[in-house]
């Protein structure tokens, strides 16, 4: 085991949860990194990352921030993403693209499980992951309590790298366990190194023992001083600490608090010593053996006056301005610092780049010279909350749908689309905030002012009794009169059978050529039946009718048809469809009893609940529900389980709707008909 430091560009990506401190631990690093002259602060609206209206004014990252700068001589890329659950596709996208995780978290037990989701897919996709423990300024919990709530989400033992140095009720610094030395906090300013304060060698020895215990466990070595009591050389505890880390084998485990520029250096140094170089993440998506060129798209912005932006990471061979990737001309390279672009000539592997104008590359695209295989692209979420929308300026149609187009290149989780069965116009995604967050996208940078609301249920009806019925459409008005007359057998269907026509004419009691149009005028009416909502499953027979030489047409029959569809379908006892989505439901399994009651609050049939593949810990519920009660559902779940629990939902079928619920559901159509 070595010590040298990693070589060539590294890229990290700064994840968490929500409000957790990322941004600010990005603003303080590239402070500490001198990459800006002045620390900017999130309250003041004037941080490197964050820099959009739709980001300014909430106060929360909307998007991924990206910065490159150096520190002490390595070159580090990072990727701030933002921690709201439900803009988690940028950091799905992000994750292709680096090389180790600092996983930002808050010294609070409640906000534990938040991580799970992310520490599980960190996991999966192989990513050497530490975590900062942030806001130690305000901890309410000691750092054991700490570690005792963060360890049962991981399977991999967390190692506390830092413990706190306690003043009376503030923490004022720490201790660094690999180092032995201890820090005190300069609010502002890099912390100062102080002697180990007394009083706190228990503590010291504890956590330090604890530390080289996890570290004994994968080296035989260190596994026989830690026995025999023997203290090994720091080099011998770095070159450790730095290859469990790098293997995934241990999640290290910093202390800080980024605000006051507290634990950020520590943070830095340990980046510039452990985070493997981009060969690793190359030997992991097997890019190490390209030939060429080989990039891949991490982000996509459309900028309010470069066009558009393709952020993406470099995995083999070099990247120059004017070069053609996938058919395209790169017009433009640049190295980012928030909104700011800095031109740069050419790009080597591990390298994260702007690139200018790739008008027909998307986000998790793979880019090459010579057409190389593409690297795999993370799962798009399936949507879990919609709202209908429309321009306010009936004129601005068009560009709404060009503008939509662009913030889906912009933001993959995001889906608009004309609902058939509703004629709406409707925006998907992963929740309320993340679908006003676009909403606003749309206004600030197309100009485009849209309202929004709950999205209609694609309600049917069908009937329920079989009956005959004539309809007679006769008209006597100087020159050709009109004449039409049908005799219908009205019947339902079994449920899913949908629209049956069938011509039991015999003896030309209608002739041939106007069958067609009796069937057509059946049609049209059932696009609105006796409660107004398109009617299903229902067999209509022609068996009888009459016809006049000169007066009858194929729009006489047709309006005949509709006459006696209008007369017959009243008395065929209506009944109401509302649509029933076969649901899914994931959690943590502690809160599977909370997920039932929700389930079956909503109207909900339980069909069973199951282990989640390959999440251990985690229960999958499986239910049949009204559509009409998944609109907030989301909302619910997650504050049912910490923002962890999640849904899938596809139809499964139309039930029949009675009593008060129907009523209402009838009642308000006919109010918006009426309105
Ligand atoms: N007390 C304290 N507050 C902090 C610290 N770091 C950040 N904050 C505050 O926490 C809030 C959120 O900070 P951000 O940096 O925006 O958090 P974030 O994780 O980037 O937030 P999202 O990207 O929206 O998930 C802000 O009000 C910060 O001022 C810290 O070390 N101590
Ligand atoms: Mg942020």
């Amino acid at each position: 085991m070595t010590n040298s430091i990693p070589t060539g560009p590294r890229s990290v990506a700064i994840i968490g949860p929500y409000l957790s401190g990322k941004t600010t631990v990005l603003e303080g690093i590239l402070y500490t990194a001198g990459a800006t002259g002045r620390r900017g602060s999130v309250n003041e609206g004037n941080t490197v990352g964050d820099s959009t209206p739709e980001a300014r004014n909430r106060n929360m990252s909307t998007e991924v921030n990206v910065a490159t700068a150096t520190f002490m001589d390595s070159e580090f890329t990072f990727l701030d993403c933002p921690g709201s659950i439900e803009l988690l596709q940028e950091s799905l996208f992000v994750l292709s693209g680096v090389d180790a995780a600092v996983v930002v978290c808050e010294p609070d037990n409640d906000k534990a499980q938040a991580l799970a989701p992310l520490l599980h897919t960190l996991d999966a996709l192989g990513i050497p992951h530490m975590l900062f423990v942030n806001k130690i300024d305000k901890a309410t919990i000691t750092v054991q309590a700490l570690l005792d709530a963060l360890q049962p989400i991981s399977n991999k033992p967390m190692v506390l790298r830092h413990i706190p140095v306690q003043d009376g009720d503030d923490i004022s610094g720490y201790i660094d366990l690999a180092s032995e030395r201890a820090y005190h906090y300069q609010p502002g300013q890099a912390s100062e190194v102080v002697e180990l304060p007394g009083g706190e060698e228990d503590a010291f020895a504890e956590a330090r023992y604890g530390m080289l215990e996890a570290l004994a466990d994968f080296d035989d070595d260190l596994m026989e001083k830690v026995l025999e009591d023997i203290t090994p050389e720091k080099d011998e505890l770095y070159a450790n600490l730095t290859k469990d880390f790098q293997d995934g084998k241990i999640i290290p485990v910093l202390l800080g608090a980024a605000e006051q520029e507290g634990g950020l250096f520590r943070l830095l140094k340990a980046l510039r010593h452990e985070v493997p170089s981009a060969s690793a993440a190359a030997a992991r998506n097997g890019t190490d053996s390209a030939t060429g060129t080989v990039a891949q798209v991490l982000k996509t912005y459309h900028t309010q006056h470069g066009g558009k932006l393709s952020i993406a990471r470099v995995w083999a061979g070099e990247v120059k301005d004017g070069m053609t990737l996938n058919g395209q001309r790169v017009s433009g390279l640049f190295h980012m610092l928030g909104a700011e672009q800095k031109k740069i000539s050419s790009a080597l592997p591990g390298d994260v780049i702007g690139l200018g104008r790739m008008e027909d590359v998307i986000t998790g695209e793979t880019l090459s010279d010579n057409g190389a295989d593409a690297l795999p692209t993370p799962d798009i979420l399936p949507p879990v909350y919609s709202l209908a929308i429309a321009a306010v300026r009936r004129d601005d149609e068009v560009k709404l749908s060009t503008a939509l187009a662009k913030v889906r290149d912009e933001d993959p989780s995001v889906f608009a689309g004309h609902d058939d069965a509703t004629h709406q116009l409707v925006l998907r995604g992963q929740g309320d905030i993340h679908l006003k967050i676009t909403m606003d996208r749309l206004n600030n940078k197309y100009g485009l002012e849209v309202t929004s609301s709950r999205p209609k249920v694609p309600y049917m009806e069908a009937i329920r009794k079989t009956i005959e019925q004539h309809g007679r459409h006769k008209k006597q008005s100087g020159g050709h009169g009109q004449f039409g007359d049908v005799h219908i057998e009205i019947k339902p269907l079994p449920r899913g059978a949908g629209f049956e026509f069938v011509d039991k004419i015999v003896g030309g009691a209608i002739p041939r050529q106007y069958i067609p149009a009796v069937e057509a005028g059946v049609k049209e009416y059932l696009n609105k039946g006796p409660l107004g909502f398109p009617v299903v499953d229902v067999a209509v027979k022609l068996f009888d009718g009459q016809y006049h030489a000169v007066d009858s047409s194929e729009i006489a029959f047709k309006t005949a048809a509709r006459i006696a569809m209008n007369e017959g379908m009243k008395q065929c006892n209506p009944v109401l469809l509302e649509p029933i989505a076969q649901v899914d439901i994931a959690s943590p399994s502690e809160h599977t009893p909370k997920i039932n009651a929700i389930v079956s609050g909503r109207r909900g049939q339980i069909l069973g609940f199951d282990n989640r593949d390959g999440w251990a810990g985690w229960d999958v519920v499986s239910a049949h529900m009204p559509q009409s009660e998944l609109h907030d559902l989301i909302i619910e779940l997650r504050s049912a389980t910490q923002g962890t629990g999640s849904y899938t939902a596809s139809f499964d079928r139309l039930q029949e709707l009675t009593g008060r619920l129907a009523d209402d559901v009838v009642a308000a159509h006919n109010e918006e008909v009426a309105a």
